[in-house]
C-alpha cells in the first residue's frame, strides 16, 4: 500500500462531511488499517509517516556521510529534514572551508610529506576531493558519548574528526603505509580510544616505485588511531585485503572483512575463492608486540606483521563465504554479523569463542561461527533493534530482511526453524542501513534507515544523474513499513542515528576556542586586540594584516588600503553574541569568502594582485541592513 495517508484522511473528511455515519467511518478505518484520531493519522508504528508540526524538534540526530561529496550531513530523525552540512574533505563556498587559514590548517597539517610535495607540483596545498563513507560517534562504555564524530576518506587515505560541541572538523590525518581507507569504527569499550581504519587497496609495503606489477609483494594495512590525539597508534600488515570493520564490547578484539583474500588484481581473480575471510585483531597482543619491539618502523609508525603463517597471536583468520562486506556487532554484545555480499548468507560470529581460538591456534577457526542464515541476494549491512532482531539490506533483491538472531542460532544447531520474520521492499538497491542507537548497547528499535543507491522512477526526473534515496522505516511494531522517501544528492552512504540528549552543541563560540589559536598568537605579536581589531593594517614587509570585528550590520573597518602584490590576511571577529547571527566576509572578485559565527574569529590570506577599488561584503544574511554591511579595499597600483 503506497501513500495511504493523505487519501485516507481526505476520504474520511469527505465521509464526515457527507454521510458521517459511525459504521462507514469504522469500516474505512478498518479497511485501510489506519487508526485515525481527529482526522489525522495516528503515530504508532505501521500507521503512517512521522509527522512533525512546524517548530517541533526531532527525537534523534542523524549523522550522514555524503560519499563522494566529501562532507558530513546532519539530519533530524524521524522528520528526515536536513539540518546542516559540515564540510570535511570537500570545499565549501558558504563557510570558506578550504580557503580560511583555520580550515587550511586542518586540511594540511596531517598530510604526509610526499603528499605535500605531490600537491605543490600541482600548485595546491591540499586535496580538493574526498569520499566519505563511514561516520561514527565516539563511545564511552558501549554507547555514544557526544564528544566526536570520526569519518574516513577512501579517495585520499584520510581519517577526520568532527567536534560535536561546535560541529566543525578539527583534525584530518593522512594514514601512512595504508592505501584508500574504507572501513572505519571507533572502539566501543572502555572508550574511544582507538579508531580502527582499513586500507582497502593492495600495494607494496614500500610503495616508492621499486615494486610495480608484482602483486605477490603487495600487502594491506590495518591502522589503529588514537582518537584523542589523532596520531597513529600502530598498524598491522594482514593477508588479503580489508573492507569493513567493527569491534567488540569488551575492548579485546576488532574485526575486518576481506573480499579479496585471493589478492587478485582484477574482478575474476578477486571473486575466485568460494571462501574469503574475516581477520580478527587481538588488541592486547598487538599492543604487547609494540611494547616488546616486534615491529618494523615505517614512516614513523610501528607496523606489526599479522599475516597468516607468522605463528603469532596478533590475528586469526575466519573463513567466510563469499566476498563478505559489512560487519556489524549486535547490541547483545556477543554476536557479530558478517554480510556475505556474493553469498546469500550472513555469518554470525560469537565473540565469546574468540579467546579459545587465540589460546589454541590448532582450533578450527570456523568454530566461532554459530549461525549462517540464508537471507536473500546481496546482503551488505545489518542493523539491530536491541530486541534480538537483525535487519539486513539485500542489495540485489532491493529488500530489507528482518530476522531473529536466536532462531538463526537454533537453525544452525539443527532445529527446524526459519529465522526470517519479514521482508520489506525498498527503492532501490540498498547499501547501508542504520537503526536508532543501533550500533550501541542502547539500541532502541524505533527507526530504520535504508540508504538506497538508486531512485529510478521515485522522483521527478532531473536528468541522467538521479538522486539516491534514503528511506525511513518504522520497526516498532511487528511489521516494517516504509514511511518516507528522502531523495539525496551523492550520496547517503552510511548514517548513525543518535538520541538527541547525547548531542549538545553550543550556539555561540567560546572566545578562547583553540580553532583560531594561530590568529590569537599573530594578533598578540602585532600588539592588536583580536577581539576588536585595529584601525590600520599592520604592515610587515609585503605582508599586511587587517584586523576587524563585525557587529550587525557593520564591519569595524569601512575601508583599508594595501599595495598591489601585498600578501594580505584579513581577520574578522564576530562580536555578535546572539545565536544565529552569523556574518560572512566575501571579497568580490578575489575568490574570497568565509563564515564567521557568533563570537568566532576567521581569517583568510590572498595576494592583492588587482589594483583598484574592491568591495567586501557580508554574505550571510544577518540583519535588515545586511546589504549595507560592506566596505572598500583600496589596492594602490604597483609603481612602474
Ligand atoms: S561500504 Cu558502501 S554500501 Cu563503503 Cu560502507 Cu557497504
Ligand atoms: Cu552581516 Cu550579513
Amino acid at each position: 500500500m503506497k501513500y495511504p495517508i493523505n487519501h485516507t484522511v481526505v476520504t474520511r473528511r469527505g465521509l464526515m462531511g457527507a454521510t458521517a455515519t459511525g459504521a462507514v467511518v469504522a469500516a474505512t478505518g478498518a479497511g485501510t488499517g489506519l487508526g485515525l484520531l481527529d482526522g489525522r493519522p495516528a503515530q504508532a508504528a505501521g500507521e503512517g509517516a512521522p509527522h512533525l508540526a512546524p517548530g517541533d524538534l526531532d527525537e534523534y540526530y542523524g549523522f550522514w556521510s555524503s560519499g563522494q561529496t566529501g562532507e558530513l550531513r546532519i539530519l533530524g530523525v524521524p522528520s528526515m529534514r536536513e539540518l546542516m552540512r559540515i564540510p570535511v574533505f570537500n570545499r565549501c563556498s558558504a563557510t570558506g572551508w578550504g580557503q580560511t587559514n583555520e580550515s587550511l590548517q586542518v586540511l594540511t597539517e596531517g598530510l604526509l610529506p610526499e603528499t605535500k610535495t605531490y600537491l605543490a607540483a600541482q600548485g595546491k596545498v591540499t586535496y580538493d576531493n574526498g569520499d566519505l563513507h563511514h561516520p561514527h560517534m565516539s563511545f564511552t562504555d558501549g554507547t555514544y558519548d557526544g564528544r566526536y564524530l570520526f569519518m574516513n576518506d577512501k579517495a585520499n587515505t584520510r581519517v577526520a574528526r568532527v567536534r560535536c560541541d561546535v560541529m566543525k572538523c578539527d583534525k584530518i590525518i593522512e594514514i601512512p603505509n595504508a592505501h584508500d581507507i574504507h572501513g572505519m569504527r571507533p572502539q566501543k569499550y572502555p572508550r574511544t580510544g582507538y579508531v580502527f581504519a582499513n586500507g582497502e587497496h593492495e600495494a607494496p609495503l614500500i610503495n616508492d616505485g621499486s615494486v610495480l606489477d608484482k602483486p605477490e609483494e603487495y600487502v594491506n594495512i590495518f591502522t589503529a588511531i588514537d582518537g584523542d590525539t589523532m596520531e597513529i597508534a600502530w598498524q598491522v600488515i594482514v593477508s588479503g585485503n580489508l573492507d569493513n570493520t567493527d569491534c567488540d564490547y569488551q575492548g579485546k578484539y576488532a574485526f575486518s572483512t576481506s573480499y579479496n583474500s585471493e589478492m587478485g588484481m582484477n574482478l575474476a581473480e578477486m571473486t575466485e575463492n568460494e571462501l574469503d575471510h574475516v581477520v580478527v585483531f587481538n588488541i592486547a597482543e598487538i599492543e604487547r608486540a609494540v611494547a616488546d619491539g616486534d615491529y618494523q618502523e615505517l614512516k614513523g609508525v610501528k607496523v606489526v606483521d599479522g599475516r597468516k603463517g607468522t605463528g603469532k597471536d596478533y590475528t586469526r583468520y575466519i573463513p567466510i563465504p563469499n566476498s563478505p562486506h559489512g560487519i556489524n556487532t549486535a547490541p547483545d554484545k556477543r554476536h557479530v554479523m558478517i554480510n556475505g555480499k556474493l553469498s546469500p548468507t550472513v555469518s554470525v560470529m560469537d565473540v565469546t569463542k574468540l579467546d579459545a581460538l587465540f589460546a589454541d591456534e590448532s582450533l578450527d577457526p570456523r568454530s566461532v561461527i554459530v549461525a549462517e542464515p540464508q537471507l536473500g541476494l546481496g546482503p551488505l549491512h545489518t542493523a539491530f533493534d536491541g530486541q534480538g532482531h537483525a535487519f539486513t539490506t539485500l542489495f540485489l533483491d532491493s529488500q530489507v530482511v528482518k530476522w531473529d538472531i536466536d532462531k538463526a542460532l537454533r537453525a544452525y544447531a539443527g532445529e527446524e526453524v526459519d529465522p526470517i520474520l519479514e521482508k520489506v521492499d525498498v527503492q532501490y538497491q540498498p547499501g547501508h542501513n542504520s537503526t536508532s542507537m543501533g550500533e550501541t548497547a542502547e539500541a532502541d528499535g524505533k527507526w530504520l534507515i535504508s540508504m538506497n543507491k538508486f531512485s529510478k522512477d521515485r522522483f521527478l526526473n532531473v536528468g541522467p544523474l538521479k538522486p539516491e534515496n534514503e528511506q525511513l522505516i518504522t520497526i516498532t511494531g511487528d511489521r516494517m513499513e516504509v514511511v518516507h522517501d528522502g531523495p539525496t544528492f551523492a550520496e547517503p552512504h552510511d548514517s548513525i542515528i543518535v538520541r538527541r540528549d547525547i548531542v549538545n552543541p553550543v550556539s555561540v563560540w567560546d572566545r578562547n576556542d583553540p580553532t583560531w589559536e594561530a590568529a590569537r598568537q599573530q594578533a598578540a605579536a602585532d600588539g592588536v586586540d583580536l577581539d576588536w581589531g585595529h584601525d590600520e593594517p599592520i604592515r610587515d614587509g609585503n605582508k599586511v594584516r587587517v584586523y576587524m570585528h563585525s557587529i550587525a550590520p557593520n564591519f569595524s573597518l569601512e575601508k583599508f588600503t594595501v599595495k598591489q602584490g601585498d600578501e594580505v590576511t584579513i581577520y574578522v571577529t564576530n562580536q555578535d553574541d546572539i545565536d544565529d547571527v552569523t556574518h560572512g566576509f566575501c571579497l568580490a572578485n578575489f575568490g574570497v569568502a568565509m563564515e564567521i559565527a557568533p563570537q568566532a574569529t576567521a581569517s583568510v590570506t590572498f595576494v592583492a594582485e588587482r589594483p583598484g577599488v574592491h568591495w567586501f561584503y557580508c554574505q550571510w544574511f544577518c540583519h535588515a541592513l545586511h546589504m549595507e554591511m560592506r566596505g572598500r579595499m583600496f589596492v594602490e597600483p604597483r609603481a612602474t
